[in-house]
Protein backbone atom coordinates (compact mmCIF):
# COMPACT_ATOMS: atom_id res chain seq x y z
CA UNK A 1 0.00 0.00 0.00
CA UNK A 2 1.11 3.32 -0.97
CA UNK A 3 -0.10 5.32 1.89
CA UNK A 4 0.49 3.71 5.13
CA UNK A 5 -1.70 4.15 7.86
CA UNK A 6 -1.69 6.69 10.66
CA UNK A 7 0.09 5.79 13.26
CA UNK A 8 2.91 3.60 12.01
CA UNK A 9 3.50 6.30 9.67
CA UNK A 10 6.25 9.38 10.14
CA UNK A 11 3.99 12.73 8.60
CA UNK A 12 4.30 12.87 5.26
CA UNK A 13 3.51 16.34 3.57
CA UNK A 14 -0.01 16.15 2.00
CA UNK A 15 0.45 16.75 -1.21
CA UNK A 16 2.57 14.02 -1.82
CA UNK A 17 0.92 11.25 -0.18
CA UNK A 18 -2.77 12.73 -0.48
CA UNK A 19 -3.45 11.64 2.83
CA UNK A 20 -3.45 14.78 4.62
CA UNK A 21 -0.33 14.62 7.82
CA UNK A 22 -1.61 14.46 11.28
CA UNK A 23 0.34 16.70 13.50
CA UNK A 24 -1.74 17.24 16.09
CA UNK A 25 -4.60 16.20 18.34
CA UNK A 26 -7.35 18.77 18.36
CA UNK A 27 -10.76 18.51 20.45
CA UNK A 28 -13.64 21.22 19.99
CA UNK A 29 -16.08 20.79 22.72
CA UNK A 30 -19.24 22.89 22.30
CA UNK A 31 -21.89 23.26 25.02
CA UNK A 32 -25.63 21.64 23.97
CA UNK A 33 -27.88 24.13 23.59
CA UNK A 34 -25.58 26.00 26.51
CA UNK A 35 -28.02 29.28 27.71
CA UNK A 36 -31.35 26.85 27.06
CA UNK A 37 -29.79 23.96 28.90
CA UNK A 38 -28.59 26.19 32.13
CA UNK A 39 -32.28 27.76 32.65
CA UNK A 40 -33.48 23.87 32.57
CA UNK A 41 -31.08 22.60 35.03
CA UNK A 42 -31.51 25.55 37.03
CA UNK A 43 -35.24 25.79 36.73
CA UNK A 44 -36.98 22.01 36.40
CA UNK A 45 -40.57 23.49 35.34
CA UNK A 46 -38.76 24.19 32.04
CA UNK A 47 -37.54 20.64 31.74
CA UNK A 48 -38.96 19.14 28.77
CA UNK A 49 -40.05 21.95 27.24
CA UNK A 50 -39.46 24.31 24.79
CA UNK A 51 -37.39 27.40 26.05
CA UNK A 52 -36.06 30.61 24.57
CA UNK A 53 -33.47 31.97 26.15
CA UNK A 54 -33.74 36.31 25.26
CA UNK A 55 -36.72 38.37 24.78
CA UNK A 56 -36.78 42.31 26.08
CA UNK A 57 -33.47 42.32 27.30
CA UNK A 58 -32.25 41.39 23.98
CA UNK A 59 -34.36 43.21 21.94
CA UNK A 60 -36.56 40.74 21.02
CA UNK A 61 -34.26 38.27 19.75
CA UNK A 62 -33.74 34.54 20.51
CA UNK A 63 -30.11 33.69 21.76
CA UNK A 64 -30.27 30.46 22.79
CA UNK A 65 -33.45 27.54 21.81
CA UNK A 66 -33.91 24.43 24.03
CA UNK A 67 -33.91 21.27 21.92
CA UNK A 68 -37.49 20.82 22.44
CA UNK A 69 -37.82 24.20 20.92
CA UNK A 70 -36.07 23.69 17.82
CA UNK A 71 -38.25 20.91 16.87
CA UNK A 72 -40.88 23.78 15.77
CA UNK A 73 -37.82 25.35 13.74
CA UNK A 74 -36.86 27.62 16.36
CA UNK A 75 -33.19 29.25 16.28
CA UNK A 76 -31.09 31.50 17.64
CA UNK A 77 -30.76 34.82 16.32
CA UNK A 78 -33.93 34.72 15.53
CA UNK A 79 -36.40 37.42 15.99
CA UNK A 80 -38.66 36.52 19.28
CA UNK A 81 -42.17 37.54 17.26
CA UNK A 82 -41.35 34.79 14.50
CA UNK A 83 -39.85 32.05 17.10
CA UNK A 84 -43.37 32.92 19.40
CA UNK A 85 -44.98 31.59 15.71
CA UNK A 86 -43.22 28.66 14.93
CA UNK A 87 -44.49 27.68 18.74
CA UNK A 88 -46.73 29.59 20.54
CA UNK A 89 -46.22 27.84 23.56
CA UNK A 90 -42.47 28.75 23.57
CA UNK A 91 -41.38 30.08 26.97
CA UNK A 92 -39.69 33.09 27.15
CA UNK A 93 -36.42 33.45 29.44
CA UNK A 94 -34.46 36.48 30.40
CA UNK A 95 -30.87 35.91 30.05
CA UNK A 96 -28.20 35.14 33.28
CA UNK A 97 -24.87 36.16 31.67
CA UNK A 98 -23.38 36.06 35.46
CA UNK A 99 -24.50 32.21 35.47
CA UNK A 100 -23.38 31.59 32.03
CA UNK A 101 -19.77 32.98 32.86
CA UNK A 102 -19.55 31.10 35.85
CA UNK A 103 -20.22 27.62 34.23
CA UNK A 104 -17.65 28.91 31.20
CA UNK A 105 -15.38 29.21 34.04
CA UNK A 106 -16.06 25.61 35.60
CA UNK A 107 -16.00 23.85 32.37
CA UNK A 108 -12.49 25.91 30.98
CA UNK A 109 -10.79 24.50 34.48
CA UNK A 110 -11.86 20.93 33.66
CA UNK A 111 -9.88 21.44 30.23
CA UNK A 112 -7.32 22.78 31.96
CA UNK A 113 -6.69 19.07 33.98
CA UNK A 114 -6.27 18.34 30.57
CA UNK A 115 -4.20 20.50 28.73
CA UNK A 116 -2.83 24.13 29.09
CA UNK A 117 -3.40 24.23 25.32
CA UNK A 118 -6.97 25.78 25.20
CA UNK A 119 -8.18 28.16 23.26
CA UNK A 120 -11.88 29.44 23.82
CA UNK A 121 -14.03 30.72 20.77
CA UNK A 122 -16.89 31.85 23.12
CA UNK A 123 -18.29 30.92 26.48
CA UNK A 124 -19.63 27.27 25.43
CA UNK A 125 -16.97 26.93 22.77
CA UNK A 126 -13.24 26.01 22.54
CA UNK A 127 -10.90 24.56 21.45
CA UNK A 128 -7.94 22.08 22.75
CA UNK A 129 -4.76 20.32 21.64
CA UNK A 130 -3.97 17.47 23.69
CA UNK A 131 -1.34 15.83 21.34
CA UNK A 132 0.07 15.65 24.84
CA UNK A 133 -2.48 15.49 27.73
CA UNK A 134 -1.32 16.48 31.03
CA UNK A 135 -2.80 12.79 32.47
CA UNK A 136 -1.03 10.81 29.74
CA UNK A 137 -4.03 9.57 28.70
CA UNK A 138 -2.61 8.93 25.09
CA UNK A 139 -6.06 8.91 23.56
CA UNK A 140 -8.06 12.14 22.17
CA UNK A 141 -11.03 10.23 22.00
CA UNK A 142 -10.65 8.59 25.34
CA UNK A 143 -9.55 12.80 26.50
CA UNK A 144 -12.91 13.99 25.02
CA UNK A 145 -15.17 11.23 26.90
CA UNK A 146 -13.77 12.22 30.26
CA UNK A 147 -13.85 15.70 29.73
CA UNK A 148 -17.88 15.52 28.77
CA UNK A 149 -18.17 13.20 31.67
CA UNK A 150 -16.57 15.77 34.09
CA UNK A 151 -18.79 18.08 32.74
CA UNK A 152 -21.74 16.34 33.15
CA UNK A 153 -20.63 15.28 36.15
CA UNK A 154 -19.73 18.74 38.05
CA UNK A 155 -22.30 20.94 36.12
CA UNK A 156 -25.42 18.93 35.14
CA UNK A 157 -24.73 19.76 31.61
CA UNK A 158 -24.28 18.27 28.42
CA UNK A 159 -21.32 19.03 26.46
CA UNK A 160 -20.42 17.60 22.16
CA UNK A 161 -16.99 17.10 20.91
CA UNK A 162 -15.27 16.98 17.99
CA UNK A 163 -11.98 15.12 17.54
CA UNK A 164 -9.74 15.50 15.07
CA UNK A 165 -5.96 16.24 13.72
CA UNK A 166 -6.77 20.29 12.69
CA UNK A 167 -9.50 22.76 13.90
CA UNK A 168 -11.45 22.98 10.93
CA UNK A 169 -12.40 18.93 11.02
CA UNK A 170 -13.01 18.98 15.22
CA UNK A 171 -15.11 22.12 14.81
CA UNK A 172 -17.34 20.33 12.30
CA UNK A 173 -16.70 17.04 14.00
CA UNK A 174 -18.36 18.33 17.28
CA UNK A 175 -21.81 19.09 15.32
CA UNK A 176 -21.82 15.57 13.42
CA UNK A 177 -23.16 13.82 17.26
CA UNK A 178 -24.54 16.91 19.09
CA UNK A 179 -26.71 16.86 21.50
CA UNK A 180 -24.37 14.98 23.89
CA UNK A 181 -22.37 12.82 21.52
CA UNK A 182 -18.78 12.87 20.24
CA UNK A 183 -17.17 12.18 16.49
CA UNK A 184 -13.93 11.43 15.46
CA UNK A 185 -12.38 12.14 11.98
CA UNK A 186 -9.24 10.31 11.52
CA UNK A 187 -6.86 11.49 8.93
CA UNK A 188 -7.55 8.48 7.15
CA UNK A 189 -11.13 9.24 6.60
CA UNK A 190 -10.62 13.02 6.19
CA UNK A 191 -10.53 13.19 2.16
CA UNK A 192 -13.78 11.19 2.05
CA UNK A 193 -15.45 13.17 4.81
CA UNK A 194 -14.73 16.35 3.43
CA UNK A 195 -15.96 15.28 0.36
CA UNK A 196 -19.43 14.95 1.28
CA UNK A 197 -19.72 18.18 3.05
CA UNK A 198 -22.35 20.98 2.25
CA UNK A 199 -20.08 23.96 1.41
CA UNK A 200 -22.14 25.93 3.56
CA UNK A 201 -20.57 23.74 6.46
CA UNK A 202 -16.83 25.51 5.98
CA UNK A 203 -16.08 28.54 7.52
CA UNK A 204 -16.78 31.72 6.04
CA UNK A 205 -19.11 30.27 4.04
CA UNK A 206 -22.37 32.45 4.60
CA UNK A 207 -26.08 32.29 2.19
CA UNK A 208 -24.33 34.39 0.19
CA UNK A 209 -21.62 32.78 -0.93
CA UNK A 210 -23.39 29.09 -0.62
CA UNK A 211 -25.11 30.69 -3.20
CA UNK A 212 -22.49 31.70 -5.54
CA UNK A 213 -20.88 28.88 -5.31
CA UNK A 214 -24.69 26.65 -6.49
CA UNK A 215 -24.40 28.69 -9.07
CA UNK A 216 -20.67 27.79 -10.00
CA UNK A 217 -22.06 24.15 -9.91
CA UNK A 218 -19.89 23.52 -6.83
CA UNK A 219 -22.16 22.24 -3.44
CA UNK A 220 -20.23 19.81 -1.81
CA UNK A 221 -16.21 19.46 -0.02
CA UNK A 222 -15.70 17.61 -3.62
CA UNK A 223 -16.73 20.13 -5.73
CA UNK A 224 -14.83 22.72 -3.75
CA UNK A 225 -11.65 20.16 -3.94
CA UNK A 226 -12.01 20.07 -7.61
CA UNK A 227 -11.02 23.37 -8.06
CA UNK A 228 -7.93 24.93 -9.02
CA UNK A 229 -6.70 27.63 -6.65
CA UNK A 230 -6.68 30.11 -9.60
CA UNK A 231 -9.93 29.56 -9.97
CA UNK A 232 -11.35 29.96 -6.70
CA UNK A 233 -9.16 32.86 -6.04
CA UNK A 234 -10.87 34.44 -8.96
CA UNK A 235 -14.25 33.81 -7.73
CA UNK A 236 -13.66 33.65 -3.79
CA UNK A 237 -10.67 36.19 -3.39
CA UNK A 238 -8.96 36.02 -0.26
CA UNK A 239 -11.23 33.30 0.94
CA UNK A 240 -9.69 30.91 -1.65
CA UNK A 241 -7.00 29.44 0.14
CA UNK A 242 -8.42 28.26 3.29
CA UNK A 243 -11.45 26.80 0.86
CA UNK A 244 -8.19 25.03 -1.36
CA UNK A 245 -6.83 23.69 1.85
CA UNK A 246 -9.65 23.31 3.82
CA UNK A 247 -11.64 20.99 1.21
CA UNK A 248 -7.97 18.94 1.38
CA UNK A 249 -8.62 18.52 4.98
CA UNK A 250 -5.32 20.62 5.63
CA UNK A 251 -5.48 23.35 8.33
CA UNK A 252 -2.23 24.43 9.79
CA UNK A 253 -3.73 27.02 12.24
CA UNK A 254 -2.58 26.11 15.80
CA UNK A 255 -4.13 26.25 18.92
CA UNK A 256 -3.68 29.74 20.51
CA UNK A 257 -4.08 29.73 24.47
CA UNK A 258 -5.19 32.33 26.14
CA UNK A 259 -5.12 34.77 23.21
CA UNK A 260 -5.79 38.08 24.70
CA UNK A 261 -6.34 38.51 28.03
CA UNK A 262 -9.82 40.97 28.17
CA UNK A 263 -10.08 44.36 29.65
CA UNK A 264 -12.51 44.73 32.23
CA UNK A 265 -14.49 47.85 31.48
CA UNK A 266 -18.18 49.36 31.36
CA UNK A 267 -19.66 52.38 29.60
CA UNK A 268 -22.38 54.36 29.79
CA UNK A 269 -24.61 56.34 27.13
CA UNK A 270 -26.63 59.31 28.73
CA UNK A 271 -30.42 59.81 27.10
CA UNK A 272 -29.04 64.03 26.99
CA UNK A 273 -25.79 65.00 25.74
CA UNK A 274 -23.35 66.37 28.69
CA UNK A 275 -21.55 69.48 27.96
CA UNK A 276 -20.25 71.18 30.82
CA UNK A 277 -17.90 70.17 33.09
CA UNK A 278 -19.58 69.32 36.13
CA UNK A 279 -21.35 67.22 34.30
CA UNK A 280 -19.04 65.10 32.89
CA UNK A 281 -17.17 64.85 36.45
CA UNK A 282 -20.43 63.58 37.84
CA UNK A 283 -20.71 60.94 35.21
CA UNK A 284 -17.28 59.47 35.69
CA UNK A 285 -18.11 59.45 39.08
CA UNK A 286 -21.17 56.78 37.85
CA UNK A 287 -18.68 55.05 35.71
CA UNK A 288 -16.29 54.25 37.90
CA UNK A 289 -19.12 53.47 40.87
CA UNK A 290 -19.45 50.51 37.96
CA UNK A 291 -16.56 49.50 36.20
CA UNK A 292 -14.83 49.58 39.86
CA UNK A 293 -17.54 46.94 41.36
CA UNK A 294 -16.45 44.77 38.09
CA UNK A 295 -12.80 44.57 39.04
CA UNK A 296 -13.33 44.40 42.68
CA UNK A 297 -15.61 41.10 41.63
CA UNK A 298 -13.36 39.36 39.72
CA UNK A 299 -10.30 40.91 41.85
CA UNK A 300 -8.55 41.75 38.88
CA UNK A 301 -5.48 44.17 38.69
CA UNK A 302 -4.11 45.92 36.07
CA UNK A 303 -2.32 48.81 35.15
CA UNK A 304 -3.57 50.72 31.71
CA UNK A 305 -6.84 52.40 32.05
CA UNK A 306 -8.38 53.99 29.21
CA UNK A 307 -11.38 56.07 28.76
CA UNK A 308 -13.29 56.39 26.01
CA UNK A 309 -15.92 59.45 24.88
CA UNK A 310 -17.80 59.54 22.09
CA UNK A 311 -19.32 62.96 20.57
CA UNK A 312 -22.98 63.56 19.93
CA UNK A 313 -22.02 63.43 16.06
CA UNK A 314 -20.65 59.88 17.36
CA UNK A 315 -16.65 60.82 16.43
CA UNK A 316 -15.38 58.59 19.37
CA UNK A 317 -11.35 59.44 21.16
CA UNK A 318 -10.22 56.83 23.70
CA UNK A 319 -7.21 58.17 26.03
CA UNK A 320 -5.02 55.89 27.85
CA UNK A 321 -2.98 56.21 30.99
CA UNK A 322 -0.94 53.49 32.29
CA UNK A 323 0.94 53.06 35.14
CA UNK A 324 4.29 51.38 36.49
CA UNK A 325 2.42 48.90 38.88
CA UNK A 326 -1.37 47.67 38.94
CA UNK A 327 -4.10 50.13 40.58
CA UNK A 328 -3.87 49.52 43.70
CA UNK A 329 -6.96 50.14 45.19
CA UNK A 330 -10.43 52.61 44.27
CA UNK A 331 -9.56 55.76 45.19
CA UNK A 332 -6.29 55.59 42.32
CA UNK A 333 -8.52 54.34 40.04
CA UNK A 334 -10.59 57.20 40.61
CA UNK A 335 -7.83 59.73 40.40
CA UNK A 336 -6.54 58.23 37.59
CA UNK A 337 -9.65 58.64 35.28
CA UNK A 338 -10.48 61.94 36.45
CA UNK A 339 -7.06 63.14 35.36
CA UNK A 340 -7.41 61.34 32.29
CA UNK A 341 -10.84 63.34 32.03
CA UNK A 342 -9.19 67.31 33.43
CA UNK A 343 -7.30 66.29 29.98
CA UNK A 344 -9.95 66.50 27.47
CA UNK A 345 -12.26 69.15 29.44
CA UNK A 346 -13.32 71.32 28.40
CA UNK A 347 -15.36 69.43 25.45
CA UNK A 348 -15.64 70.81 22.35
CA UNK A 349 -19.42 69.49 21.88
CA UNK A 350 -21.86 67.32 23.47
CA UNK A 351 -20.49 64.18 24.25
CA UNK A 352 -23.38 61.41 24.62
CA UNK A 353 -20.91 58.05 26.07
CA UNK A 354 -18.30 58.13 28.81
CA UNK A 355 -16.69 54.54 28.92
CA UNK A 356 -13.69 53.27 31.38
CA UNK A 357 -11.53 49.84 30.88
CA UNK A 358 -8.97 48.67 32.74
CA UNK A 359 -5.81 46.52 30.81
CA UNK A 360 -2.55 45.59 31.43
CA UNK A 361 -4.23 43.06 33.19
CA UNK A 362 -2.10 40.32 35.55
CA UNK A 363 -2.27 36.69 35.13
CA UNK A 364 -4.26 35.27 37.32
CA UNK A 365 -2.32 32.28 39.07
CA UNK A 366 -4.70 29.45 37.83
CA UNK A 367 -3.83 30.80 34.16
CA UNK A 368 0.12 31.05 34.23
CA UNK A 369 0.61 27.95 32.60
CA UNK A 370 -1.77 28.86 29.85
CA UNK A 371 -0.22 32.06 29.43
CA UNK A 372 2.90 30.78 28.04
CA UNK A 373 1.67 27.32 26.84
CA UNK A 374 2.81 26.60 22.94
CA UNK A 375 2.24 24.24 20.91
CA UNK A 376 5.35 22.04 20.44
CA UNK A 377 6.21 20.55 17.21
CA UNK A 378 5.68 16.82 17.30
CA UNK A 379 8.33 14.65 16.18
CA UNK A 380 7.57 12.88 13.23
CA UNK A 381 8.08 9.30 15.11
CA UNK A 382 5.74 10.80 17.21
CA UNK A 383 2.73 7.77 17.40
CA UNK A 384 -0.51 10.01 16.82
CA UNK A 385 -3.30 7.38 17.77
CA UNK A 386 -6.83 9.25 17.78
N1 LIG B 1 -25.59 32.84 21.50
C1 LIG B 1 -26.08 34.13 21.42
N2 LIG B 1 -26.37 34.68 20.21
C2 LIG B 1 -26.18 33.96 19.07
C3 LIG B 1 -25.65 32.67 19.12
C4 LIG B 1 -25.37 32.13 20.37
O1 LIG B 1 -26.26 34.76 22.45
N3 LIG B 1 -26.48 34.50 17.88
C5 LIG B 1 -25.32 32.25 22.81
C6 LIG B 1 -26.45 31.38 23.25
C7 LIG B 1 -25.97 29.98 23.12
C8 LIG B 1 -24.48 30.13 23.27
O2 LIG B 1 -24.16 31.44 22.80
O3 LIG B 1 -26.54 29.12 24.07
C9 LIG B 1 -23.71 29.11 22.48
O4 LIG B 1 -23.95 29.22 21.10
P1 LIG B 1 -24.02 27.95 20.16
O5 LIG B 1 -24.04 28.45 18.76
O6 LIG B 1 -23.01 26.95 20.56
O7 LIG B 1 -25.49 27.38 20.43
P2 LIG B 1 -26.04 26.49 21.58
O8 LIG B 1 -24.98 26.09 22.54
O9 LIG B 1 -27.23 27.19 22.15
O10 LIG B 1 -26.56 25.24 20.79
P3 LIG B 1 -25.78 23.99 20.19
O11 LIG B 1 -26.30 22.82 20.95
O12 LIG B 1 -26.18 23.95 18.74
O13 LIG B 1 -24.32 24.25 20.38
MG1 LIG C 1 -23.14 25.29 21.91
Amino acid sequence: MRLPSIGHAPTIPAMQSGTPPARRKIIHIDMDAFFASVEQRDNPALRGKPVAVGGSALRGVVAAASYEARVFGVRSAMPSVTAKRRCPQLVFVPPRFEVYKSVSQQIRQIFARYTDLIEPLSLDEAYLDVTRDKQGVGSAIRVAQRIRGEISAETGLTASAGISYNKFLAKIASDQNKPNGQFVVLPQDALAFVATLPARRFYGVGPRTAERMARLGIHTGADLRAQSLGFLQQHFGKAAEYLYRASRGEDERPVRADRQRKSIGGERTWAQDLQQDAELVAALDAIIDIVWERIARQSASGRTLTLKMKFADFQQITRARSLDAPIPDRASFAAVAHGILAGLLPVPRGVRLLGLSLSGLETPVADAAAAHAVAEPVPAQYRLEF
